[in-house]
This record gives structure tokens, C-alpha cells and sequence, in this order.
């Protein structure tokens, strides 16, 4: 039985059918702070901070796999860093502690390319560049990657990592990140509104499309165990572009879309983050690459968003 931690999120909400229909509706258990859709899920309300309503359910319902996707994201942190540290920590440790003691098969814990910072080469990062993160979301990714390899040298805990670029998804809006630009961007084209961007026109971000990011997920979670050599968390590249570049793609379909710019706190986040990202390591150990470009990535987005908002092409 697989549980889901933040399957209200943006990863969360796509991933959650794509588990059902790999492990069985019945197999897969959706939580989060508050039941908000998911009608279709098995769904029990979690506070992942709460130690004893996880272990609770883990208990019940028979857990042996655990994806945690519950986390303050990069600029909505910076808010309130000693909330977000503590969030993002205190359910990360819950997790590994209920994987240790209730012996679960494996654990998902995702990471960012936020991990990375000011010191790191900007292009093509390599896995194992320096790790230096300018926002407190970073830093709990980094420490959740030591932590990870901690439990998995002193526990055996088979814990499972990827640093996931920006993610572009039409099922569900992203909430408190730097890279939610991109799919907002998405939405206002769509209903012929303007867009104004909070990042500046040349700011090239590594990006991935959701069902690249699902895939990768998946894979990595069935690749054998052998075959894992990273216990940190994996380097994983989709596509990378800038905001001007996004938006000459969505003009291809919308030629009158316009934008405008105006960078706001979120552009120094951005501008300490990588451009594009080496994930050799990725495919050498388990296969993994990108299906989706940017071309590929509006083309979908563009179609799912029309049936969404019941336009018309
Ligand atoms: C954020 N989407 O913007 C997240 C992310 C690559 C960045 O982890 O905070």
C-alpha cells in the first residue's frame, strides 16, 4: 500500500492516478492538511508534522511505500523562513522515522534545483556540484539529501530521491514557487488576458513538463535497488528556456498573447539557481529521458487548458 503526503500539491495531484492505476485504487491512500477534490481517492486528512497521526495510518491501512510531497516551496518560504525550516523538516524527519521503524520498502523524498546556489556552475550543474542554496527552501532540500543518505547507510531505509527542475503542469496550479510563472503564464493565455511575469525576460531555468517528471518519478521508484548510486538526490533535466522564450512558444498558437515584465523578490531566487542541469548520472543509472520539449510542452498544455476553461479552439 503506497501513501501520499501532500496529494493536494501540484506533484501530488497528477501523480495520485498514475499510482492508482499502477498499484490498484484500493493500494493507494491520498493525504494532506485538508480534504480539498481527491472525491476519487481513498483520503484521510494528515498533519505530516504530527508523528502520531502518520504512524496511525501507516498503521492502519498497511503502508509499505511512502511518496512525501508536502512542502513550502522556494518563495513562499522566504515569508517566514522559521516556519518553512520547521515544516519542511519535522514532516521530512517523520517520514524517515515511521520508513525506519514500521520497515517500509521504500520512501520518495523529493529535492529542487534549489539546492543549489551562488557557487555551483550555472550551466549544464553537474550532480555533484557544491551545494549552497540562497533560500531556506534549499536549505531543506540539502539537509533532507544528507538525511537521506543517513538513514539509508545507517538504516537500510531504501530512500529515493530526484531534484526536480521547474514543473509545468495543467491538472493543478502550483502554489509559492519561483517557477510557477510558467504555468500561470499558461492560464491567462488561454482566457486572452495579458500576463505579467515576475521574472525578467532572459531568466533561463531548468523546467520540466509534469508527465516527464511523473515518468522519472516512477522509474527511478521501480529501478532495482543496485541500480541506485545517488542516495542524495538525482539531477533531472526536462528542458530549459527563459520567459521570453515561453512566450514566443505560446504565441505560435496565440499571436496577440502579450506580456509584460516586472521582476519582483522572486528574481534573485531565480538568478541563484542553475540554468540548465546535467543528469547524466540520472540516465546512465536508470534509463531516465526527457520525451518533452518546449514546442511538445505548449502544444499539451495549450489542449488540456482549452478543455479546462471549455474554449474552443
Ligand atoms: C519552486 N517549483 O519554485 C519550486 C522548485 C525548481 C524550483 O523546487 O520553489
Amino acid at each position: 500500500t503506497i501513501l501520499v503526503i501532500g496529494a493536494n500539491g501540484q506533484i501530488g495531484t497528477a501523480l495520485l492516478p498514475r499510482l492508482q492505476t499502477m498499484y490498484g485504487f484500493g493500494n493507494v491512500i491520498a493525504t494532506d492538511i485538508r480534504q480539498t477534490g481527491h472525491e476519487e481517492a481513498i483520503f484521510e486528512v494528515l498533519d505530516a508534522t504530527n508523528v502520531t497521526a502518520l504512524a496511525d495510518i501507516v498503521q492502519r491501512h498497511g503502508v509499505t511505500q511512502i511518496y512525501h510531497l508536502a512542502a513550502v516551496l522556494s518563495a513562499k518560504g522566504e515569508a517566514d523562513p522559521l516556519w518553512a525550516w520547521n515544516l519542511n523538516m519535522q514532516t521530512l524527519l517523520n517520514v524517515l522515522e515511521i520508513g525506519r521503524t514500521f520497515n517500509l520498502n521504500k520512501v520518495f523524498v523529493p529535492s529542487s534545483i534549489a539546492a543549489f546556489g551562488e557557487h555551483a556552475p550555472k550551466e549544464e550543474t553537474p550532480q555533484s556540484s557544491v551545494l549552497d542554496p540562497a533560500t531556506v527552501y534549499g536549505i531543506s532540500k540539502v539537509a533532507a539529501e544528507n538525511w537521506s543518505v543517513y538513514y539509508h547507510k545507517r538504516y537500510k531505509l531504501d530512500v529515493r530521491s530526484l531534484r526536480y527542475p521547474g514543473v509545468i503542469s495543467y491538472q493543478s496550479m502550483p502554489g509559492g514557487g519561483t517557477t510557477d510563472y510558467a504555468v500561470a503564464i499558461y492560464h491567462e493565455a488561454i482566457q486572452g488576458h495579458h500576463f505579467e511575469c515576475f521574472l525578467a525576460a532572459d531568466t533561463r531555468l531548468p523546467m520540466i513538463y509534469m508527465d516527464d517528471a511523473l515518468r522519472a518519478t516512477l522509474e527511478l521508484m521501480e529501478a532495482p535497488a543496485d541500480n541506485i548510486t545517488i542516495r542524495t538526490s538525482y539531477n533531472l533535466a526536462g528542458m530549459s528556456f527563459t520567459p521570453a522564450e515561453l512566450t514566443a512558444s505560446i504565441q505560435q498558437h496565440f499571436p496577440d498573447f502579450k506580456v509584460t515584465y516586472a521582476p519582483d523578490f522572486r528574481q534573485a531566487i531565480a538568478d541563484s539557481w542553475p540554468k540548465s542541469i546535467d543528469d547524466s548520472v540520472a540516465r546512465q543509472d536508470w534509463g531516465w529521458k526527457p520525451a518533452f520539449d518546449l514546442p511538445k510542452m505548449t502544444h499539451e498544455m495549450i489542449t488540456h487548458l482549452n478543455e479546462l476553461y471549455h474554449v474552443t479552439a
